[in-house]
């Protein structure tokens, strides 16, 4: 029988399971949020094993096991602060968290010997590489398809780059990422003002109609698949606030105009401590009420949504089985974490079928989409081979090409569709 007509009944467990994982490690992936940048970005876009032990989800790890003041952590160069994390976390203690595992998750799916624990020779081979191919690489051994960027108009190294010959790429796609317009307003007006766009902090209807113009100008420029923020766990909406007027009047009809989705990423408390600086965020439960109200009363507006507490991953999946109008996306930043993943996996799958987007990366480092992805593949298909397997328990037929099909779906599937969808 042909591969897609296989079909798995009671009395073929090792053949479902294989198919599973079959599905799910073969299918590309569109990873739908992430941190990377194109080649032509030069060097935002950021690669290596310096980078990858600099990462901000070390750096914090790093300063629980070593008593280095944070000054002198500060005023260490990369290659010097990539040292002493390489060898407090890996050598002096053993790389268990899954920030460290995914170091080495990338050097061996890389072809690198991680038994030898050399960090010269890591240096020497990606000292070797070339940026473009080496994105090729990295994108081939993880089985991306393509992934979103974040793309913030307000940010001093990267506007240069829109403002000049950028030419697409293909394998990275755009989107209009807003947190100062939406956090800031008292000080991001005076940005706007800067650029020729004539704004007011009182936001008056000429201030709005130019923010419009703002988002307009940049969503173009980007070709934006969607426009993006990161909210503080007391947004709220409705709200006699900045950041509510210019949600509703501004971004709202903007979105609606292009027919894009709007994402919201709740939970993040910035800066609790900032001697740790990007590693200085943290997590605190949200009010998603504001997501009912957002939701029902724009119905021909799309939402994205991710929240960053465990505590609220069940309101949100029953918020979603109320509006078709929101997707749910990803295990974000504290969630990204196996036992958590597995967890929010099977919830989201039980209360909402295959109608969500189970991860994006959040890479902020190009190869660590490989460790990402590896690690949260393996968790889908364990909880889809679990999920299949009860269908198959109780008399259910599921085919090979069903379960393909589904993979595909979660995998970046019900992405594009929810990016092409017209309400
Ligand atoms: O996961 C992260 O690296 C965070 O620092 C943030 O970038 C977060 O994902 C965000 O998009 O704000
Ligand atoms: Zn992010």
């Amino acid at each position: 029988m042909s591969e897609t007509k296989k079909t798995f009944s009671r009395n073929d467990a090792v053949g479902l399971r294989a198919a599973v994982n079959n599905a799910v490690k073969k299918t590309l992936i569109t990873d739908m949020h992430t941190h990377i940048y194109a080649p032509d970005f030069g060097d935002l876009l950021l690669w290596g094993i310096d980078e990858l032990l600099t990462y901000h989800y070390l750096v914090a790890e790093f300063f629980r096991l070593s008593d280095m003041p944070y000054e002198q952590f500060w005023a260490l160069s990369k290659p010097q602060q990539a040292e002493v994390i390489w060898q407090t976390l890996f050598i002096e203690n053993s790389p268990i968290s899954e920030a460290c595992r995914g170091v080495i998750t990338v050097l061996d799916e890389l072809g690198l010997d991680v038994s030898s624990r050399n960090l010269k020779d890591y240096r020497a081979w990606f000292a070797a590489q070339e940026t473009a191919s080496h994105m090729d690489r990295v994108f081939k051994v993880a089985g991306l398809k393509c992934a979103v960027m974040t793309n913030d108009p307000f940010d001093p190294l990267e506007r240069p780059v829109w403002e000049g010959d950028y030419q697409t790429d293909e394998r990275l796609h755009g989107v209009l990422r807003i947190d100062p317009l939406l956090n800031a307003w008292g000080s991001s007006y005076e940005m706007l003002k800067g650029w020729g766009y004539d704004v007011e902090g009182s936001l008056n209807d000429k201030s709005k109609a130019e923010v419009r113009r703002f988002l307009t100008d940049w969503i173009k420029r980007f070709k934006a698949l969607y426009m993006a923020v990161s909210l503080p766990p007391d947004f709220t909406l409705p709200e006699d606030s900045p950041r509510a007027v210019i949600i509703e009047e501004c971004i709202i009809p903007v979105a609606r105009e292009f027919n894009i989705p709007f994402a919201m990423m709740i939970g993040v408390t910035r800066q609790v401590n900032p001697q740790l600086r990007l590693a200085g965020d943290s997590v605190k439960p949200s009010r998603l009420d504001s997501l009912e109200y957002i939701c029902a009363k724009y119905p021909q507006n799309k939402f994205m949504v991710t929240t960053l507490s465990r505590e609220d991953q069940h309101t949100l999946c029953v918020t979603a089985r109320k509006f078709r109008n929101m997707l749910l996306f990803g295990c974000w930043w504290f969630l990204n974490t196996p036992s958590i993943i597995q967890e929010m996996t099977e919830m989201r799958l039980e209360m909402l079928g295959p109608s969500i987007i189970p991860q994006h990366s959040d890479a902020r480092v190009l190869d660590q989409v490989i460790y990402k992805w590896s690690h949260s593949r393996e968790i889908i298909a364990k909880v889809l081979r679990h999920k299949y397997a009860d269908l198959v328990a109780a008399g259910w037929v599921v085919s090979d090409a069903e379960i393909k099909r589904d993979a595909e779906q979660l995998l970046g599937g019900n992405f594009w569709r929810f990016i092409d969808l017209e309400l």
